[in-house]
């Protein structure tokens, strides 16, 4: 039997408990699973504070004890969607269905003959990297909504002094 294997694309930054939710109920359903960490040029920016190296810490870190094999591939973008998921596909395994809730990675999938599925979403309003980013930068309590190992890894980096540097007015 053919082994079924998904392709998940994310930014990942930071890694929080609602995509840990997602890959843990993914992994009921799929033998493998392809962890795309896109934007993967891009680090240092209060939207993407992250480097792609820091972003697959988080995730190993955090999805040691799911029962699961899974490959975390670093996608950079192109400034061309209508051969981005050549780029994809010229860097992952082969797989038969890919998860997003990103309207653009679902029409450029679909388009190429894959069957896309929405991922569910676990406490959106609260599981937010947005959100995440904005009580990291406001002193506010940030770590009860990400796994322990990424607040290990952010602990690590002072990803939390990187965002509040980066947030510094130039003069
Ligand atoms: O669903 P999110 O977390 O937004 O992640 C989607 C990722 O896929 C982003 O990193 C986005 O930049 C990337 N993407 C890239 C292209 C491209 O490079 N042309 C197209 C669609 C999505």
């Amino acid at each position: 039997k053919h082994t079924k294997r998904a392709l998940i694309i994310g930014r990942w930054q930071p890694f929080h408990n609602g995509h840990y939710e997602i890959i843990k109920k993914i992994s009921n359903e799929v033998d493998e699973l392809i962890i795309g960490i896109g934007s993967s040029q891009r680090s240092h920016s209060l939207k993407d504070p992250f480097t792609a190296g820091e972003r697959m810490m988080m995730i190993s870190k955090s999805l040691e004890n799911l029962n699961i094999r899974y490959y975390t591939i670093p996608i950079s973008d192109i400034d061309f969607n209508s051969i981005w998921v050549s780029c994809v596909e010229a860097l992952t395994p082969p797989f038969n269905q890919v998860y997003t809730g990103n309207s653009l990675v679902r029409e450029l999938f679909t388009e190429k003959g894959y069957v896309v599925k929405k991922p569910e979403l676990y406490n959106r309003a609260e599981y937010s990297g947005t959100k995440i980013r904005q009580k990291m930068l406001n002193n506010q309590n940030w770590e009860h909504l990400v796994p322990k190992s990424v607040v290990d890894v952010i602990k690590e980096i002072d990803g939390v002094g990187r965002i509040k540097r980066l947030n510094e007015k130039d003069y």
